[in-house]
């Protein structure tokens, strides 16, 4: 019951596609340098970053984990049967919270996971077939722009799209603009939005949450140097780059940083690329944006997405919103 349908678009091939790696020579070429966070996640950072939602001082995975197990059962009292499109599939555990508030309805399960790896999705949704056997599954292999303009024919009176556990934070507020408006784009009048999000809250708490006791993020981080040492044929040395995590309280992000430990020459042959760095120069890996929810209601309704309810933790931490367009 796994449906994969392969988006690729032949008429425009994404540059990604056309010239693998054009995103890290131009990151790094550019002054301050910057790598995209999508680098992070090979198998390796992958389960790094299942280890850090573990961690004591990570609050997000387990404060939206427990808003999600109280407010599943009244989303589905608010949208009825309902298609759940997810973006970003990961490892699927918060989506079982709400897949078992849909089945407890007594609602059929249709489940359409959006994520640029085929190897991610069709593991999770293989672990998803085991413990839902009247499950189907409509997943689509793809950027989530290219998979949100060619999203299945809905089977069920509504559908939802899912985009939690904070990713929105990774992008500018100029790509948030822009990825809201795609959201808005692929939704007929009606349907919903699910968005989970980080709020705001104290340097101290949130340095903390980057920067855990037993440098789990800071192996995260480097991470994706080895990354792309072995996808470009690199000789990054990780020895000679640190971790460094600061929350910037005016634009309101953690900003990740890989910093060079000394005056150092880095080659990506496969990129032919070299590049020069100064001791203590820094590559930006990460933005995570936190988020002030009145502004972020405006902003959706901006988009023409009504918010129909919130739900937050009791420390007020993070926020699950559900809109309706
Ligand atoms: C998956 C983007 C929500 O921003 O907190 C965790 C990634 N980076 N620790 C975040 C991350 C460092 C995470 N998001």
């Amino acid at each position: 019951r796994i449906h994969l349908a392969y988006l690729v678009d032949r008429s425009t091939p994404s540059e990604d596609e056309l010239h693998p790696g054009s995103d890290v020579v131009r990151g790094l070429s550019q002054t301050p340098k910057t790598l995209p966070p999508r680098y992070f996640y090979d198998d390796r950072g992958s389960l790094l970053f299942e280890q850090i939602t573990e961690l004591p001082e990570y609050y997000l995975t387990r404060t939206e984990t427990e808003i999600l197990n109280t407010c599943a059962p009244e989303i589905v009292d608010i949208t009825g049967a309902c298609e759940l499109i997810e973006l970003g599939s990961g490892n699927s555990t918060k989506t079982r919270i709400l897949l078992d508030a849909y089945r407890s309805a007594g609602h059929p399960l249709i489940y359409c996971p959006i994520d640029i790896s085929a190897g991610i999705l069709e593991s999770s949704a293989q672990s998803l077939l085991i413990d839902y056997p009247d499950l189907e599954v409509y997943g689509l292999v793809g950027t989530y722009e290219l998979a949100l303009k060619k999203l299945p024919y809905a089977q069920l009176p509504t559908r939802l799209i899912g985009f939690i556990g904070s990713t929105l934070g990774n992008l500018s507020p100029a790509e948030c603009d822009l990825f809201l408006s795609q959201i808005t784009a692929a939704l007929n009048p009606k349907e919903y939005f699910l968005l989970g999000i980080d709020l705001h809250k104290s340097s101290a708490q949130l340095e903390a949450a980057y920067n855990d006791r037993q440098s789990i993020t800071a192996e995260f981080n480097l991470n994706m140097l080895r990354h792309l040492n072995q996808r470009f044929q690199g000789d990054f040395d990780l020895a000679q780059f640190a971790h460094v995590a600061i929350y910037n309280e005016r634009d309101r992000q953690i900003e990740m940083h890989l910093q060079s430990l000394s005056a150092q020459t880095v080659h990506l042959q496969s990129l032919n690329l070299t590049v020069e760095f100064r001791e203590g120069e820094t590559i930006l890996s990460e933005i995570s944006r936190k988020f002030d929810l009145e502004e972020m209601k405006e902003l959706l309704s901006a988009k023409n997405l009504d918010c129909v309810q919130v739900w937050t933790d009791p420390n007020q931490w993070f926020a699950v919103l559900l809109c309706q367009r």
